[in-house]
């Protein structure tokens, strides 16, 4: 027999989808979920007794808790992700694809009886301001206690989010069971046309939490090309200059390449008076305003960050974000109850225990943190948070950033000559593999706009829609590439990164109000000598020639690659794009 709470009235939709799953699903119990503080403290201390969560010292870590995850449960499983549209075509040849009513009887079969014995919680959520026209609500049935405390934090979650549903059923369904978290039964499946996602046998992260990656990217840029918008894998940040101009910028980079830092960035002693605010670390839903501007939101409303190698020098900004009301996933422990990860500031501590809960001591061949632990912590921690991160129309933005993670190749900084050059850019973005996914790391894989694992629809046709928006678009976004992770010979980093990054942010955002001028290359628009404010700065000269060098037998070879690349998506692919190649590998010829 199910026991439910607060099972509210006015939302006959919700509450009959909300009755079938429990059916499916038998839990013994049903809570729904209103978003209180009071709420909050009686699950955290509900997750405390039930092992789920370790208390940290709460002198050190006031309201913070230790989450360790089943060892083979630490990170996106891109082979186990699944766009079940109704036609194959419409996943691409970059998605996985199950048809509807298989992967429905597949997962019917997994989820019946699932939460036998356990409860299932109703967290209805906001992705979005409250109120925005930008914004969408879903709401997602779990039977993890962790993800309904993770969710609560990510997201506008409760009542605010039933107010703003009403009697609709415009809504995304959410259904996660974490079952025995045995991989072979692990399963995330996306219906763009149902707007559902069924999610079974992983607690972890963007396996999980549907409103991150699930909602907000993959079925978020299915309902993007219909709407005529975009969702996308970028860092939002506010800068502003010594007269008190703010410019808005999105970045995209994949996964664990350094948006949370980025967004978060302190510029160095010499941009005295420069500020940068944090609208977003993570994920942008782009529109066109009336004016003819890109606006952008933050669906978000907490930050899923990498722990290892955040520190006081790489990140303040972040550690004091995560000093309280934080939760964290496979960190190791000290002996005095605070966290640990690799690239921590100060000593390597003797003995902790891992992320696993085994002891560990300084010294050891293993890593203590997992390199996939993470924060989630609420934006409202971050000190330097946007004022405008709640309004309902977002922030214009000035320029778009297309970044990866690529030893060679790819020069510090380049514009491009115009949008579609600036989408080429995008389309043409790769990147080294990371600890984010399950899978071999430091591999270079093609990962336009950063959204290959998140693009819920065929990325030809994302592709397109990107040239697309163009229209529409009367004072288009400035596009740029980056490279902040060139290495040398030796495989040292060329270009010191983090805070240093304001100094190429800085002809970023030059560039966009046209205040400076560039050099024109083959490639694009890079910046004049002198012109990347490099004082103050303690770096051996040649290093910097070193990261914006551009090799033309490297990028013969990149081309190649592209085309291969291209050539997948078939007729789907826009013909503006495979231009864009030949002309630039004539230009190079
Ligand atoms: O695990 S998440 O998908 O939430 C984080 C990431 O890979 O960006
Ligand atoms: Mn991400």
């Amino acid at each position: 027999m199910t026991e439910a709470t607060q099972a509210p009235n006015t939302h006959s939709h919700l509450t009959n989808w909300v009755n079938d799953m429990a059916k499916l699903c038998a839990p013994d119990k049903i809570v729904w979920c209103d978003g209180s503080e009071e709420e909050k403290k009686r699950l955290t201390d509900q997750a405390v007794k039930m092992g789920v969560l370790i208390p940290l010292n709460p002198q050190k870590h006031p309201n913070s808790y230790l989450h360790r995850s089943s060892p083979t449960d630490v990170a996106r499983v891109e082979h186990l992700t699944f766009i079940c549209s109704r036609k194959k075509e419409d996943a691409g040849p970059t998605n996985n694809w199950m048809a509807p009513e298989d992967a429905y009887t597949k997962l019917r079969a997994l989820f019946e009886g699932s939460m036998k014995g356990r409860t299932m919680y109703v967290v209805p959520y906001v992705m979005g301001p409250l109120n925005s026209p930008h914004s969408k609500v879903g709401v997602e049935l779990t039977d993890s206690i962790y993800v309904a405390l993770n969710m609560g934090i990510m997201t506008r979650m409760g009542k605010p989010a039933l107010d703003m549903l009403g009697p609709s059923k415009d809504f995304n369904r959410g259904l996660h069971c974490t079952g025995d978290l045995n991989p072979d039964r692990r399963y995330i499946c996306h219906f763009p046309e149902d707007n559902t996602i069924w999610s079974f046998g992983s607690g972890y992260g963007g396996n999980a939490l549907l409103g991150k990656k699930c909602l907000a990217l993959r079925i978020g840029s299915y309902l993007g090309q219909k709407e005529g918008w975009l969702a996308e894998h970028m860092l939002i940040l506010g800068v502003e200059d010594p007269e008190g101009k703010t410019t808005y910028v999105a970045a995209a980079f994949p996964s664990a390449c350094g948006k949370t830092n980025f967004a978060m960035m302190i510029p160095p002693k010499r941009f005295a008076g420069w500020k940068v605010y944090t609208v977003g670390d993570d994920i942008a839903w782009l529109r066109v305003g009336e004016d003819g501007r890109l606006w952008a939101v933050n669906p978000e409303n907490g930050y899923f960050g990498v722990a290892p190698g955040t520190n006081w020098a790489s990140n303040p900004n972040a550690m004091k974000t995560i000093a309280k009301d934080t939760l964290f996933t496979n960190v190791a422990l000290t002996k005095d109850g605070s966290v640990w990860w690799e690239g921590m500031d100060g000593e390597v501590p003797d003995e902790l225990t891992d992320w696993q809960g085994r002891p560990w001591k300084k010294g050891s061949s293993e890593k203590a943190a997992h390199p996939n632990s993470r924060f989630t912590a609420p934006a409202s921690n971050n000190p330097i948070l946007s004022k405008h991160v709640n309004d309902p129309q977002g922030v214009p933005i000035s320029a778009i950033i297309f970044g990866g993670r690529r030893s060679n190749t790819v020069p510090l900084v380049m514009q491009s000559f115009n949008w579609a050059h600036g989408v080429f850019m995008g389309a043409t973005l790769a990147s080294e593999t990371t600890a984010a996914a399950v899978g071999q790391a430091g591999v270079v894989r093609r990962d336009p706009m950063a959204m290959l694992p998140f693009c819920g629809y065929n990325m030809g046709d994302y592709l397109q829609h990107w040239l697309d928006m163009q229209k529409k678009l009367t004072v288009p976004p400035k596009i740029f590439q980056v490279n902040w992770f060139r290495k040398d010979k030796e495989g040292k980093f060329l270009w010191p990164g983090y805070g240093e990054n304001m100094r190429v942010l800085k002809w970023i955002v030059d560039r966009a109000h046209v205040a400076v001028g560039a050099q024109e290359t083959v490639f694009g628009w890079v910046p004049k000598e002198g012109h990347i404010d490099l004082s103050g700065m303690d770096i051996a000269e040649g290093r910097v020639d070193e990261a914006t060098d551009i090799d033309e037998a490297e990028w013969k070879a990149e081309l190649q690659s592209q085309e291969t690349f291209f050539k997948q998506f078939g007729t789907t692919m826009p013909e503006t794009l495979e231009l864009q190649r030949q002309l630039l590998l004539s230009r190079l010829s």
